[in-house]
């Protein structure tokens, strides 16, 4: 607009009678003209979207600030998984399950309750106890874990373990660690035992000595009142207490990286004659994932199914 006000000024004052100063006239009009014609057409918009803008521009700001919450929200993010049912297997209404593994083909179940505690071997698909040895009264037995020769069964409030020999069943040396005893679980290479609190120990598995402590975090918060546990894969798999979730643990810095909802695994019309979910167990040689609960009627093979990935 600006150019075609000049234009048409320079064309009122043409009048001029002068022939020299008319050809200066003319040839100006002509290059006006010229310039008017062969203008490139930027639109409003987009020139000013052409405009190099200061680096405290508030729309650009914005924008990247989305771009980073959208990233922290993506990283904050845990992969969630459901559950589809593979197998039901039948499981003993008395045993108040506090830790379960596979090897081999057969079940090894450690139960609870003072008076009612066991360390048993189980055959998955009938639930026949095969062979099982009964702790003393004063103890109240938790987790177990199975190592090549020995099982080693932790108590809750004692702070006195057992060690088995794997064959036998007969107790071959006790030990002792501060605190509670819960879930615990062994790589081949290390055992992890579970407090009760946000914390996992690692253990030498010759000596049951403590290495040391990680704290399960879920983002920033604590998750506490880890109570199972099974090593998968790679990871380690927690029940928390009083829910019907399994987190799954990096083992290298606790950081959650998925949470399995297993949600209505259990008929609402069982619920009333049994506690918690508790017990997890893994057959690595046929990738079979086993839950259970605190005097369940029924032990379940699962396939995970995700809900949401990372
Ligand atoms: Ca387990």
């Amino acid at each position: 607009m600006k150019k075609r006000h000049q234009a048409s000024g320079i064309r009122r004052q043409a009048t001029c009678p002068t022939p020299s100063i008319r050809w200066i006239l003319l040839t100006l009009l002509a290059g006006a003209l010229c310039a008017t014609m062969f203008a490139p057409h930027v639109p409003a918009a987009a020139a000013d979207q052409a405009k190099p803008r200061p680096q405290g521009d508030s729309r650009r700001g914005e924008s990247a600030g989305a771009v980073a919450g959208a990233a922290r929200a993506k990283a904050r993010a845990v992969a969630e998984y459901g559950y589809r049912i593979v197998n039901r297997y039948p499981h003993d209404r008395t045993a108040f399950t506090q830790g379960l593994e596979y090897r081999e083909g057969v079940l090894y179940e450690g139960t609870g309750l003072n008076g009612r505690s066991t360390l048993r071997k189980v055959k998955l698909e009938t639930g026949e106890v095969l062979q099982q040895v009964k702790l003393g009264n004063a103890f109240f037995g938790e987790g177990i874990t199975v190592l090549p020769h020995q099982i080693v069964q932790l108590t809750w409030q004692a702070g006195m373990g057992f060690v088995y020999d794997r064959d036998t069943l007969r107790t071959s040396r006790t030990f002792n660690y501060p605190g509670e005893g819960w879930g615990l679980t062994n790589d081949g290479r290390r055992v992890y035992m579970s407090d009760g609190t946000a914390q996992l120990r690692r253990w030498d598995p010759a000596t049951l000595q403590e290495q040391q402590r990680i704290t399960v975090r879920d983002g920033s918060k604590e998750i506490a009142s880890l109570n199972e546990l099974e090593w998968v894969k790679g990871e380690i798999y927690a029940n928390v207490w009083q829910t019907e979730r399994i987190a799954r643990i990096s083992p290298e810095d606790g950081r959650v990286v998925g949470w399995i909802n297993l949600t209505g695994l259990l008929d609402e019309a069982e619920r009333p004659q049994v506690d918690v979910l508790n017990g997890i167990a893994y057959d690595a040689a046929k990738d079979r994932l086993f839950v259970t609960g605190k005097l369940w009627p029924t032990l379940f093979e699962i396939q995970l199914v995700p809900v949401r990935s990372h």
